[in-house]
């Protein structure tokens, strides 16, 4: 492969596995670095190249062991790092239309075209990237501030489809209101005649002294120091007659604050749909879960300002005692713009 990409006299110095971090490692595939070696193009270091046939190796035969690197003893210039080929650099085609790049670079399509209709965007044909980049993201941001800030009730129920991760969503939850809100929260679990079996959800309460009911007539009254929080059985997108039970449910409880959870590494299709189900259910705030999954986050922002919700929270994780933001603004345009937009628009503004 080398040989393919760096010439016929290109030899490879060193391979290394370079792994993610914790469980990532288990679950991502495994990236090699390999350094290979191009010599200058005379014909006396291609007879010496041949004449060391002792530190070639190939890249196929590379194991999961390193190989002892000494990236040091190279001459420099000659090295060439291979593997991830690097991203295309964009900065030569400004300024056609610079949304179009970001389009280009993974940013949201649907996104993109929603912007251009924004008036607040402005004319952006003679802007740099880098100006292009902070036009967008400021707009971004002052619609974020625009929606609704609601704070939650007494009463939260949390919203949405089987597998969207509400009950891991609640575990944070009532760690969150138990460790650092200092406060007594109660967990009523729904069935609904449909089963809600979450032996880790019973287990978790206990860990953490929160009490669980089954019956809405044991639970005491709720107040703010002591919140109850309702957690759903798992009823499909399309089961309207189910839906419609559990919204006449939420109202016989009185609950006031209505947490859609929503699967953030969902298609945007399957996203709009739950918001639409959200609406119905009248949602009063949005939670975004498996954010950790996602490379790219700008297919959120239709789905966050078409809910018209209070954005409340994003998750990051499977721990349930952390992985979790309520800063749902700095956590989506970290994740918004594609890394080496980012780095090529910070190098145009160094050389400017
Ligand atoms: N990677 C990741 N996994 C999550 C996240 N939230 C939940 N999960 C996992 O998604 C699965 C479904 O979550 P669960 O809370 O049972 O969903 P529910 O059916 O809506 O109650 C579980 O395996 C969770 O561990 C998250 O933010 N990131
Ligand atoms: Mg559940």
């Amino acid at each position: 492969m080398i040989r393919d990409k760096l010439g016929e006299n290109a030899r490879v110095v060193s391979v290394r596995q370079i792994g993610g971090e914790g469980l990532k490692r288990f679950i991502s595939s495994p990236k090699l670095e390999v350094i290979a070696e191009v010599p200058p193009p005379n014909p006396i270091s291609e007879q010496s190249t041949e004449e060391t046939p002792a530190t070639e190796k190939k890249v196929d035969e590379v194991t999961e062991r390193a190989t002892s690197p000494n990236v040091g003893n190279l001459p420099s210039g000659n090295e060439e790092r291979a593997l991830p080929a690097s991203p295309p650099d964009l900065s030569n085609e400004l300024p056609r239309d610079a949304l179009q790049i970001l389009s280009k670079a993974g940013f949201d399509e649907l996104l993109v075209s929603q912007i251009k209709s924004w008036p607040e965007i402005g004319d952006l044909t003679d802007l740099s990237l880098a100006d292009v980049l902070r036009q967008v993201t400021q707009c971004l941001s002052d619609r974020f501030k625009a929606l609704p800030q609601v704070p939650t009730g007494s009463k939260i129920a949390l919203l949405g489809s089987p597998g969207a991760g509400k009950t891991t969503m609640l575990c944070k939850m009532l760690a969150h209101e138990v460790f650092i809100k200092k406060k007594v929260p109660m967990v009523l679990k729904l069935e609904n005649g449909v089963p809600n079996p979450d032996d880790s959800l019973r287990i978790f309460c206990e860990v953490i002294g929160v009490t669980l009911y089954r019956e809405e007539s044991k639970v005491p009254e709720a107040t703010l120091q002591s919140p109850l929080f309702i957690d759903i059985p798992g009823i499909s997108l399309s089961d309207a007659a189910e839906w419609s039970k559990i919204k006449a449910s939420l109202a016989s409880l009185g609950v006031d604050s209505r947490i859609l959870v929503v699967n953030g590494a969902y298609d945007s299709k399957v996203l709009s749909k739950c918001v639409r189900i959200g609406s119905n259910l009248d949602s009063t705030h949005l939670a975004i879960t498996h954010f950790d999954e996602l490379s790219n986050a700008s297919k959120l922002w239709p789905i966050i300002f078409d809910s018209a919700l209070s954005p409340y929270c994003i998750s990051t994780g499977q721990n349930i005692t952390g992985d979790f933001s309520s800063n749902v603004l700095n956590q989506m345009i970290a994740k918004s713009f594609p890394e080496n937009l980012y780095t090529q628009s910070f190098s145009s503004y160094q050389r400017a």
